[in-house]
């Protein structure tokens, strides 16, 4: 009886020594999943701002950024009418043909004058309901009816023509920059009025003012009937601004060196392609058999997606492995409407014993790799999304900075959030 006690307990020893120095011998190693999370706002239009009201013989200018694929739509009151005004296409003013080259010169020819379709013509230059004459915004007959050009109207007055009433010249400033002049040459004409504060937005392939042939918003029609341009202005630049997707990228695990980028070191090939094109697909080969890199692998296709994207606002990578004390994380993602930026960040993947876990966005930064100068955000034609093809643009020193090219861009924390998730294994 004896004997079997100090031989259970002599076994008992022996397995609690055996595992003790299995924990001596294994490193406590954790798994991590990290997401990438694109939360940017989304934006409908990329610039927008107001006109003054231009006077018989006085013009307004506005200046603007704005890149192959960008439009011009603006609009401003035809002031001796009740809802009249001048404005392009609902579809705008495309800033740049098929080869890049930018629209320049005196464009009246593609503004028209429009009926909103929210208030009875009456004979222009005396309607007691019109806004010179009118005893209050919004007065005058209801018309019910829906946008259309004025030529089209046929309500029986006679207009001026529009080339008498005013002229409309776009310069191209260098780069991605234009300033656009709205001249009221009603002055020399025997039909003189003023045009109303209006409104101008630059956007993508959009009706962001009105839809030929469709009801007017009311904000249009406060625009059109009374020449206020508060609300319309004020919707299209709440809607405006730089947004970015974000591209496949690159992760590391390593000990020594981060062998994907340094601050002061020349940018690699691979990371060339990456920073410029989205396009991290030189890595996996390069980093194959680095000395101190533990784990790698590119992450190329958004979660719940079927292919290799980008990710737009609200979309995210995600990406698994495992690591053990001493062990840091790097990795870096395009942001694709610039010439050579990526976010990246080294993260220490164990602090005070545990892995860690949470959100390590505010660990990132914005940085320029340094081989393309660096055009207007979101604009350049030589950024990823307008290029005529993989690396074009013109070349720089290669050293990798952190970015310093004197344009705004969103905090990366506006842009992404990236979190880690870990336990313990
Ligand atoms: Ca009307
Ligand atoms: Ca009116
Ligand atoms: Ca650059
Ligand atoms: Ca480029």
């Amino acid at each position: 009886m004896k004997k079997t006690v100090y031989l259970s307990m002599a076994v008992f020893f022996t397995v609690l020594l055996l595992s003790c120095k299995e924990d001596e011998e294994m490193n406590p190693t954790g798994s991590f999943t990290v997401t990438i999370q694109n939360i940017s706002e989304g934006k409908a239009y990329f610039d927008a701002g107001m006109t003054d009201v231009i006077l018989p013989g006085s013009n307004y200018s506005f200046s603007f950024h704005a890149g192959k694929g960008h439009y011009l739509s603006f609009a401003t009151m035809f002031v001796q009418s009740n809802d009249l005004f001048y404005a392009p296409e609902d579809t705008g003013i495309e800033l740049y043909n098929a080869a890049g080259e930018p629209l320049t010169g005196d464009v009246t020819g593609m503004v028209h004058l429009w009926d909103a379709g929210t208030e009875v013509n009456q004979e222009p230059g005396f309607g007691s309901d019109q806004a010179p004459r009118q005893s209050g915004p919004d007065t005058g007959m209801n018309e019910n009816g829906n946008v259309i050009l004025l030529v089209d109207v046929n309500d029986g007055f006679s207009y001026p023509s529009d080339q008498e009433i005013l002229s409309l010249v776009i310069e191209h400033d260098g780069g991605t920059m234009f300033t656009v002049t709205i001249n009221n040459v009603s002055d020399a004409g025997s039909f003189q009025t003023p045009l109303a504060p209006g409104t101008w937005v630059v956007h993508g392939e959009a009706q962001p003012l009105f839809s030929s042939g469709a009801v007017a918003s009311g904000d249009l029609e406060d625009l059109a009937e009374d020449g206020i341009n508060g609300p319309i202005s004020d919707g299209l630049i709440q809607n405006s601004g730089f947004v970015t997707p974000f591209a496949p990228g690159v992760w590391a695990v390593y000990t020594m060196s981060n062998p994907i980028y340094s601050v002061g070191q020349s940018s690699s090939v691979d990371l060339e392609s990456l920073a410029e094109d989205g396009d991290p697909s030189g890595f996996p080969g390069s980093l194959n058999g680095v000395s101190g890199v533990e784990s790698f692998d590119i992450f190329t296709t958004p979660m719940g997606g079927a292919s290799p994207a980008p990710i737009f606002p609200g979309e995210q990578y995600t990406f698994e492995f495992d690591a053990q004390p001493g062990d840091k994380l790097v990795f870096a993602t395009m942001l694709v409407q610039s010439n050579d930026l990526f976010i990246g960040g080294v993260i220490d993947l164990f602090q005070n014993g545990p892995p860690v876990s949470g959100d390590i966005t505010s660990q990132l930064h914005l940085y320029d790799a340094m081989t393309e100068v660096n055009e207007y955000p979101g604009a350049g034609i030589n950024q990823a999304p307008r290029q005529s093809g993989p690396d074009t643009g013109t070349s720089e020193n290669g050293m990798v900075n952190l970015v310093n090219d004197g344009f705004d861009y969103p905090a990366v924390t506006d842009m992404l959030r990236v979190s880690v998730t870990s336990r313990q294994n």
